[in-house]
């Protein structure tokens, strides 16, 4: 690992995320923008006439393109995945991926606003998470407008991956619902600090693949607020053999397992 990184991947183990500053270039994110107001615009929604947003979220397919490839190809974002990975260990993307969930001023409940964390596989048509976290390395979140505290930030739970792998342990190799997790942990997960994923247009928080966090509202600003949410994949699941761990992440959920 690069020894400049050090400090943040002790943030990482404490916290269960870290915040990277300006991951990608302004050219770059108003590029992105662009291809996302078009999805809107197919869907009869203009970011600037407040009269077409008639529902609090919308969420889409992330767009691909050459915008979204330098952004989700950031090398800054890449040296902190071979840290938190091991070069070699996850899916060189070229692109952002995941749904882009929209939110707009609205002081409706969106209906998508509970703890959670996300699934990554899918069984029967719903999404399951496993104590190996298959198919999930990480978990990102691109900030594609500024975000501030009225803007409907997403909200994590600092430090509650570690409250998460002794809960998925019980279901073994085939996983469980990712719906039916946090309902499962202990109170004290819900007590630990909360923080809001609050930043500006071109911020990525990298997120522990078990990290809990949560949609918020009444959205309270001007605008609305476009974030994506992928995962970085994985070649392989964690094995979680003890004694053989492949990296940073990996160790964190043996920790939590001991
Ligand atoms: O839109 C957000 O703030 C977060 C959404 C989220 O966590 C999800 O859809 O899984």
């Amino acid at each position: 690992m690069k020894s400049n990184l050090r400090p943040a991947i002790d943030e990482f183990r404490e916290n269960g995320f870290i915040r990277v500053a300006q991951a990608f270039d302004k050219a770059t994110k108003d590029a992105c923008l662009e291809s996302i107001e078009a999805e809107l615009r197919s869907q009869s929604i203009n970011v600037a006439n407040p009269e077409t947003w008639t529902k609090p979220v919308i969420r889409f397919v992330c767009p691909e393109g050459p915008a979204f490839a330098i952004a989700g190809t950031s090398p800054r974002l890449w040296a902190l995945y071979d840290a938190l990975l091991g070069n070699g260990n996850w899916i060189k993307r070229q692109g952002v991926g995941g749904t882009v969930p929209v939110r707009f001023p609205s002081k409706t409940d969106p209906g998508d606003a509970g703890w959670h964390i996300d699934g990554s596989y899918e069984v029967d048509g719903r999404y399951f998470v496993n104590v190996h976290s298959r198919n999930r390395a990480l978990l990102a979140l691109f900030l594609f407008t500024d975000v501030s505290e009225h803007d409907a930030p997403t909200e994590i739970l600092v430090g509650s991956h570690r409250d998460v792998p002794p809960i998925l342990r019980q279901y073994g190799e085939d996983g469980v619902f990712s719906g039916d997790v946090a309902p499962r942990l202990p109170q004290t997960t819900f007590a630990r600090p909360r923080v809001p994923a609050i930043g500006q247009s071109g911020d990525v928080f990298v997120c522990h693949p078990f990290l809990v966090h949560r949609a918020t509202w009444p959205h309270r600003g001007q605008t609305p607020r476009i974030m994506a949410q992928p995962e970085i994949g994985h070649c392989e699941q964690f094995s979680l053999l003890p004694g053989n761990s492949r990296c940073v992440v990996e160790d964190m959920i043996l920790d939590s397992l001991n």
